[in-house]
């Protein structure tokens, strides 16, 4: 009698990390080698997921929140992150699929938080209410010097005619980027249980593989659905 490959429960998995770092490209490919694997699994993203958390992602990338300040920005992520969890999160998870979305609340912690200087009383009680208990099992968080990350999005630029510094983030300065980088660093610190630190300025294989081996670390039943 053939083997049975054993279910896989649903998982929630972030990526995270600065500007450029390679978040989407890695997103992608853990997609793919989970399908390799027939887990079903969805591909998402903050701001975003929605259609109601792209349109908050429009208003704040395209920098028509700046003047209102980040305490404002934080609510507003806060908002399209609620719509987010109970529009899209919570429902695949209740299907039985893998979520895995490129940034979650970690963001609104480094780019509000630690580089915007919003309050963590406030930081805390937006993540809160806009979490409604949906927690990441497991967070990749991706480090780089921010100067490598920028070559590359100007190299990406160069091949797909998409502007640098087109967001309102994209435009701050370097030692704002570094800032944001140890907060991520520290967020990883904070939360050892949760957070992997994955070095990001390597061929995107060598930082494939090495995903794919904390995912199967971290979820054993994956190990035995390739073995079965
Ligand atoms: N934000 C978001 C907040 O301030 N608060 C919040 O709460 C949230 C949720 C989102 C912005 O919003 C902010 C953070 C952001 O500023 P975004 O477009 O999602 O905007 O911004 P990024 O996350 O920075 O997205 P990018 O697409 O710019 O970067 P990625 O996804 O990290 O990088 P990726 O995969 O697109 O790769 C960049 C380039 O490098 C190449 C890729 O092909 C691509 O050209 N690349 C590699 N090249 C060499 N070697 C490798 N290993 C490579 N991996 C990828």
């Amino acid at each position: 009698m053939a083997n049975k490959a054993p279910v896989s429960p649903p998982r929630f998995v972030t990526f995270e990390g600065g500007e450029g770092v390679g978040k989407s490209t890695q997103v992608k490919n853990l997609l793919h080698r989970l399908s390799q694997l027939g887990i079903e699994s969805i591909r998402t993203r903050e701001p975003g997921g929605t259609p109601k958390a792209e349109a908050i992602r429009s208003f704040i990338l395209q920098g028509n929140s700046e003047a209102w300040g980040t305490g404002a920005e934080a609510v507003l992520f806060a908002a399209a992150r609620l719509d987010h969890v109970n529009q899209l999160i919570g429902p695949s998870l209740a299907d039985g699929k893998w979520v895995v979305s490129d940034r979650f609340h970690d963001s609104t912690r480094a780019y509000q938080g630690v580089a915007g200087g919003v309050q963590p009383r406030l930081i805390d009680a937006l993540e809160e209410l806009a979490l409604n208990g949906y927690s990441p099992e497991l967070t990749i968080i991706m480090d780089m010097d921010p100067e490598i990350a920028f070559d590359r999005v100007e190299q990406r630029a160069l091949e797909t005619g998409i502007p640098i510094a087109s967001d309102r983030f994209e435009r701050e300065n370097l030692d704002w980027h570094r800032q944001l980088r140890q907060a991520f660093l520290d967020i990883a610190r904070d939360n050892p249980e949760r957070c992997f630190i994955v070095p990001a300025d390597r061929s995107e294989r060598e930082v494939t593989d090495q995903i794919w081996s904390i995912v199967q670390d971290r979820f054993s039943e994956l190990a035995a659905r390739a073995s079965a």
